[in-house]
């Protein structure tokens, strides 16, 4: 009985933490870690809000599906119902496993289509950034009127990682990205040689980085601390070392790094690395 108990509590734990309710810390994975890496943005928590009314769901499917095939084997057994029933229809039955799972589904139908319309509805942006995907490290640029400011963002080796505690292993990066706190981001991401993917979890940020394309998405970090991402697409081999740094500080902690910055790296030029939106025709012509 006590281990049932036991197993119940495990289960519920690992449900809670499945849900999100549990190991919250921002924007870098935990030790044993079930749930998802805690929101810091809008769309981060409404695609948590999302993840665990779909967790629920499942679940009271499951349990039910599992029910019914439970009482199936035992009270339909050949030895417990010798006789079978010879009934093939019945109209109440029928029109309920038809109805109920549409009902299901547009109750997931509703609040998936309107996630998606919130992340693909960029707002009004305080700051434009680019993101650029190399083989394998992240370019960023500031656009000219909210920073002008171009910089490549590498990997710390183990040897140059000096404190581990703040700067933990393939994530920590030589320059972080930095940003104000409550302010709408967007964030332009496209790559220079092959397909990469820009992700932020915490900040609820996925898009993928394709050549000659420009793609956009956007967030609005509301805590300061450092949000750690990945290059989600494998781009060759040094894919799992181009790891993404977001540090999210006071508008005045921002103003500072901002001039130090400036002062720092290069202006986005115009004739920045990237061509974007350009067709293999139009690059052609260019070059005769
Ligand atoms: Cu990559």
């Amino acid at each position: 009985m006590t281990r049932g108990l036991k197993t119940f509590g495990l289960a519920a734990a690992s449900l809670l933490a499945m849900t999100g309710l549990a190991l919250a810390d921002y924007g870098i994975g935990e030790p044993g870690q079930i749930g998802l890496q805690a929101a810091a943005s809008p769309i981060a928590a409404e695609i948590h809000w999302f993840h665990d009314l779909l967790v629920w769901l499942i679940t009271a499917i499951t349990v039910f599906v599992l029910a019914l095939l439970v009482i199936v084997m035992v009270r339909f057994n050949s030895k417990s119902n010798p006789v079978p029933s010879k009934t093939t229809h019945n109209a109440a039955i029928e029109v309920a496993w038809t109805l109920i799972p549409v009902l299901i589904l547009v109750i997931i139908a509703v609040p998936s289509f309107r996630l998606l319309k919130n992340q693909l509805t960029i707002p009004p942006a305080d700051i434009t950034i680019k993101a650029v995907g190399n083989q394998w490290f992240w370019g960023y640029e500031y656009a000219k009127d909210t920073g002008n400011i171009r910089f490549d963002s590498y990997m710390l080796t183990d040897a140059d990682r000096k404190d581990p505690a703040t700067q933990p292993r393939l994530l920590a990066v030589d320059n972080e990205v930095v940003l104000p706190i409550n302010k709408t981001v967007r964030v332009q991401v496209t790559a220079n040689d092959v397909l990469h993917s820009f992700v932020i979890p915490s900040l609820g940020v996925r898009m993928d980085a394709v050549p000659g394309r420009l793609n956009e998405t956007w967030f609005k970090a509301t805590r300061e601390g450092i949000y750690y991402g990945q290059c989600s697409e494998l781009c060759g081999k040094d894919h799992a070392f181009m790891p993404i740094a977001f540090r999210i500080v006071s508008d005045a902690k921002y103003a500072e790094w901002l001039a130090g910055a400036q002062k720092k790296f290069a202006a986005v030029s115009d004739d920045s690395r990237v061509a974007v939106n350009q067709s293999p025709a139009a690059k052609t012509a260019e070059t005769k």
